[in-house]
């Protein structure tokens, strides 16, 4: 096996390399490895001071999550991070790339940190659904205070090595290319100034103005309690931090282990390391692999300056990529660059860019009215009106003005992607790239894979996504693509639900308890009914809504009522309509109440779809369609996704749920046949295939 961990001893420093790619997360090979080196380092004479440095990328980049849930093999990392604080010569921590979570403490365990100039730091356990267990709750406020501390680990921002520098986390930042000469002179300067090993356990200064001040901790749970709902790392890192400013550092940090060891246990965090992991899986596609070759995409053409185009434009430019813009009139090209405009400026107004950045972002734009500015483009993607004639009619003069060996992209979200590659001579060439809206900031692409869509054409899209900020996820051809026909059965069922007479606000809360930043009929108001409800054939409550100028939060009305604050309330009108259009269409008064009850009903057909997207093989896999729901609509992280959180339920038990329904309510709740097969066979849709 290779060795993780290795050592030379130079002039009196024994420099320590961890090597375990790709991010030298803290596994036990690798903790057992530093352990052996560290008593090496203590035991030698000729060593004054140790510099630990990382081999690769990155610093450590954290604990193994792979490991959790299984017994700690020994050395624990709070082991390690004691041995490092009883050191009998300094340590010193050479950070380069992220130092995060378990990485990051072990880097506060040693007596010293420097910092190459384009380091990170951070605590990001909090995304995990966990705290920092080995000490990071306790250490960082003995740094910067409770506050701060609070704001960095329930954020789980990363700190740059210039902001770390201030705060007191690091001691010193230095040119990337020095990083490992400079931190051995650092240790030769210590062990000449006679080895002091300060440790940051031993403060108390930064925590003194905390102590009288008990009443900070709710006022931080109370300030950030929206952001909070429904986690409960948070909770969790509030206690500890506190106990970090009320106990002795040994009382404080068993405190710590002892909510690490709940939290780590909990559904939740398994959720959440379900999504991490699940996130990185999607981007690995069967029959592609390293050696696929892909094409290099130095700039793209967008067709449609509207809300889709223009925010799809804005992620090509935010990765330095060149966009040549093309609309049908001057009006709509100029409406759309002043769109992407003002979006940079209310970034910029925020702090989060400078005026300069605004317009070198907007000087990569060649605004155009002609479709064949679009000829030297690597990638063009589509991004106008939903209609299969409108795109087959772009496409097939795409064909005759594109070069070869561009690729056609098209951003429909529902029309069939073959039909679409049917227009061109090349359908080889042609691939569907999903955005989700607003496109400049929802992490989630999918990537349409049409019958003819060449591996390389794949390839480029999926890698193509990772230097854009998204998560891919691969699809085939269908109906809504994953995302959309996943969850179109959730709203089916809250109008069905309205009918019956369930008040809608009851439908909304138990969709916002669960998890759901907002409910169905909240969302509906957000968007606008307008542009929803366009193609209804038949009467329906929102068409009624539209015809009566309700048209969503914007006019202060749609389904609900909203004051001057938006803020929603029933409204008769509403109920009145609903009365008016179930007796129209026949529908009994039957009510559903119960959170269980109207939860299985919206959520376990959107489970059931899943199976069938699973089945018709539209998603690769089971955890792609979890991706998919969570970074597209939002659903709840700690819930893992619908068929994450199905295979917590119990398949079993849906199935039972769903044939009941179905005795009620029809086809709509007919148990999936793999739903029924993996239930029978006591599988999960973890199991894999
Ligand atoms: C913790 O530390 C708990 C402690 O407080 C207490 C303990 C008692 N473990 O993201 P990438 C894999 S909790 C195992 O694509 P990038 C990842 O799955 C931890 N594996 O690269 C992927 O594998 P594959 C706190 C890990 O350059 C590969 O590495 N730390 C871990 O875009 C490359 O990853 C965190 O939460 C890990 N910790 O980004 C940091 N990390 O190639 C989590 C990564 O097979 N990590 N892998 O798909 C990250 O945020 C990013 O990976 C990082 C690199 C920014 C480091």
């Amino acid at each position: 096996m290779k060795q993780t961990a290795t050592s030379v001893v130079a002039d009196g420093v024994a420099l320590i390399t961890l090597d375990n790619p790709p991010v030298n997360a803290l596994s036990a090979s690798l903790r057992q490895g530093l352990q052996a080196e560290l008593e090496k380092a203590f035991d030698d004479e000729a060593v004054g001071a140790i510099v630990l440095l990382c081999a690769g990328r990155t610093f450590i980049a954290g604990a193994d999550i792979t490991e959790f849930g299984q017994p700690w093999q020994p050395p624990s990392l709070p082991d390690l991070c004691t041995m490092l604080d009883d050191a009998p010569k300094p340590v010193i921590a050479a950070i380069h790339g992220t130092a995060l979570g378990g990485g990051f403490e072990l880097a506060l365990a040693c007596h010293y940190r420097v910092a190459a100039q384009s380091a990170k730091v951070g605590l990001p356990e909090v995304h995990l659904g966990l705290l920092p267990g080995a000490g990071g709750t306790q250490r960082v406020p003995r740094i910067v205070g409770a506050e701060v501390a609070l704001e960095i680990i329930t954020s789980g921002r990363q700190i740059k090595a210039a902001e770390a520098l201030a705060l007191g986390l690091v001691d010193a930042v230095v040119d990337d290319a020095a990083l490992q000469d400079e931190a051995l002179a650092f240790a030769r300067r210590i062990m000449v100034d006679g080895g002091a090993k300060p440790r940051i356990r031993d403060r108390a200064d930064a925590l003194r103005a905390d102590r009288d001040r008990p009443e900070l901790f709710t006022a931080f749970a109370a300030a950030n309690a929206r952001r909070f709902k429904g986690v409960v790392a948070p909770a969790a890192i509030i206690e500890a931090v506190e106990a970090a400013v009320r106990l002795p550092f040994n009382e404080g940090l068993a405190k710590e282990t002892a909510l690490f060891e709940r939290l780590v246990t909990s559904p939740e965090s398994a959720a959440q390391r379900h999504v991490f992991f699940a996130e990185r899986e999607a981007a690995r596609v069967p029959d592609i692999g390293p050696d696929t070759s892909a094409i290099d995409i130095g700039s793209v053409g967008v067709i449609g300056a509207g809300t889709m185009g223009g925010g799809i434009t804005m992620n090509f430019l935010n990765a330095g990529i060149p966009v040549t813009l093309v609309e049908t009139s001057q009006e709509a090209l100029d409406r759309g660059l002043a769109t992407i405009r003002r979006n940079y400026e209310a970034t910029a107004a925020k702090g989060r860019m400078t005026a300069a950045q605004v317009e070198q972002r907007m000087g990569l734009i060649t605004p155009s009215l002609d479709l064949a500015a679009l000829a030297e483009a690597d990638l063009i993607i589509e991004a106008v009106y939903e209609s299969m004639d409108v795109k087959t009619d772009i496409f097939a003069r795409l064909d005759r003005i594109a070069r070869q060996g561009a690729i056609l992209a098209s951003n429909t979200s529902f029309l069939d992607l073959n039909r679409i590659a049917g227009a061109t001579s090349r359908p080889e060439w042609v691939v569907g790239l999903h955005f989700f809206s607003p496109a400049n900031v929802m992490r989630l692409l999918e990537v349409v894979r049409g019958a003819a869509t060449s591996k390389p054409v794949v390839a480029t899209a999926m890698r193509l996504a990772k230097r854009i900020g998204k998560v891919a996820v691969l699809s085939g051809v269908c109906d809504g693509f994953i995302a959309n026909r996943l969850l179109a059965p959730r709203g089916a069922q809250a109008e069905a639900m309205m009918l019956e007479g369930t008040p809608i606000a009851e439908i909304d809360r138990v969709l916002v308890d669960y998890g759901f930043a907002m409910g169905h009929f909240q969302m509906m108001d957000l968007v606008g009914l307008d542009v929803i409800g366009r193609n209804a054939t038949e009467r329906t409550v929102m068409g009624d809504l539209v015809a009566a100028g309700r048209l969503g939060q914007k006019r202060g009305a749609g389904y609900y009522d909203y004051d001057e604050k938006r803020r929603s309330r029933p409204s008769d009108v509403t109920d009145r309509l609903i009365k008016e259009v179930a007796a129209a269409h026949g529908v009994a008064h039957a009510p559903t109440s119960g959170d269980e009850a109207l939860l299985a009903r919206l959520l376990y057909p959107v489970v059931n779809e899943g199976a069938k997207i699973l089945e018709e093989g539209i998603a690769l896999r089971a955890s792609d369609i979890d991706i998919a729901a969570v970074l597209g609509y939002n659903w709840p992280v700690y819930r893992g996704g619908p068929l994450f959180w199905a295979d917590q339920v119990g398949l079993d038990r849906i199935v039972a749920d769903m044939r009941q329904l179905e005795a009620v309510h029809g086809e709509s709740f007919r148990p999936a046949p793999l739903l029924v097969r993996l239930a029978e066979a006591g599988r999960r849709f973890g199991d894999g295939a």
